[in-house]
């Protein structure tokens, strides 16, 4: 096994690279955690704020700064890659980020991976397999073939060739995982649940898109957390992992168990324009995962996790207002 002492997270301060960093802060006491974020309008240094002093530094910077990369790295064994343009919606409005970070984001990394010698995890997302349909029994694999749908999804995709390549052919130490959809504290309200969340918390009624019958996979983020620590220390090198917690349900389900949980009648929401090209659903077979690495999901009651998330958000008001109303205004200029 692989016994990191000095990481890297970049994306640390975003919803799931500031979880796993509370994850590794509580759980292995013998690592210490560099995160390297840019603090876009995704990132927030109050995610990481309180963590003690000595396991934890903060490096304010892009991913897409060679010269950054090349003072910070040495000294450190691992980085973990969380940094993204990370919603769909925003890569369907304004492309051009998702490519610089996502794509050129990561090239920087691998290059300073290949100059340093040091171990990658890249974490990325099952929807660069695209979608499946409905009724359709099979689930992702890590041999299904490569179909992503959106701006986003697309440059994921390329992100993880781009990890194969480099460790085919300048032999890298590295693994990958492609996860479903995440949920718990600190996810941005533009996300489905956060945004249905603090609509509600603002006297806002929650928007679903189209018929509401697309199929996501969820997941908690703390159980994305031991899967990615899993890899990252016992992970064959050059391997894909798929990480995924059976936790299939559709989107007006979903927001119908919100609604319940937080006191509204079941039919208090607007149907708005659908997204463009909206994938119908993800679903993953964690199979390799779990019996090759022994992991398993622990926070598999969705309703419960749910209705933890409901408090997180009803007690944190002032983590989110400052970006309720910019996103809300985003979204109502494109219908939806
Ligand atoms: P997020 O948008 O909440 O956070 C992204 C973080 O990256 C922010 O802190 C932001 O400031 C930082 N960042 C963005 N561009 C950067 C740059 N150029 N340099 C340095 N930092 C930069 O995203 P998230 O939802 O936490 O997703 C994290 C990762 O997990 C992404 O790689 C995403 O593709 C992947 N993923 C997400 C989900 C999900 O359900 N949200 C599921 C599977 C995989
Ligand atoms: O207001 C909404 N109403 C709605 O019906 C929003 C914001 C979304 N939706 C639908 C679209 C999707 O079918 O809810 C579903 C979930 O939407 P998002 O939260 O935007 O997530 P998704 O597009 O599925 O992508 C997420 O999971 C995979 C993350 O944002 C990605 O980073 C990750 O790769």
């Amino acid at each position: 096994a692989f016994t990191p002492k000095n990481i890297i997270v970049t994306g640390g301060c975003g919803f799931i690279g500031s979880n796993f960093v509370h994850y590794v802060v509580n759980n292995h006491p013998e690592v210490h955690v560099t995160v390297l974020d840019a603090l876009t309008y995704a990132g927030n240094l109050d995610n990481i704020k309180g963590l003690p002093e000595d396991r934890v530094d903060f490096v304010h910077g892009n991913i897409c700064d060679a010269a950054l990369l090349d003072r910070i790295v040495p000294g450190h064994d691992a980085i973990v890659h969380y940094a993204a343009e990370s919603h769909n919606d925003n890569s369907i409005a304004d492309p051009e980020p998702f490519l610089r970070t996502n794509v050129e984001g990561t090239f920087r990394l691998l290059e300073a991976v290949r100059k340093f010698g040091i171990r990658y995890h890249h974490i990325s997302t099952d929807e660069v397999y695209g979608d499946l349909a409905l009724d359709d029994p099979a689930r992702f694999t890590e041999s299904t073939p490569y179909h992503p749908s959106s701006p986003y999804s697309s440059t994921k995709a390329s992100s993880d060739l781009l990890v194969r390549a480099w460790t085919r052919t300048y032999g890298l130490h590295t693994t990958i995982s492609n996860c479903s959809n995440n949920y718990g504290p600190f996810q941005h309200v533009e996300k489905f649940i956060p945004r249905q969340i603090t609509n509600i918390l603002s006297g806002i009624r929650p928007k679903l898109y189209g018929n509401g019958l697309n199929v996501r996979d969820w997941i908690h983020t703390d159980d994305h957390s031991s899967a990615v620590w899993t890899i990252l220390t016992k992970g064959r090198l050059g391997e894909t992992y798929l990480i995924g917690a059976d936790g299939e349900k559709n989107n007006l389900d979903v927001l119908r168990l919100i609604l319940k949980q937080m006191g509204q009648p079941e039919d208090a929401f607007d149907h708005v324009k659908d997204r463009p090209g909206h994938d119908r659903r993800y679903a993953i077979d964690s199979t390799k995962l779990r019996t090759e690495l022994g992991w398993q999901p622990e926070h598999t009651n969705f309703e419960s996790g749910l209705d933890k998330t409901i408090d997180w958000y009803a007690n944190h008001q002032e983590w989110w207002e400052k970006t309720k109303a910019a996103t809300e205004k985003r979204y109502k200029a494109q219908g939806q």
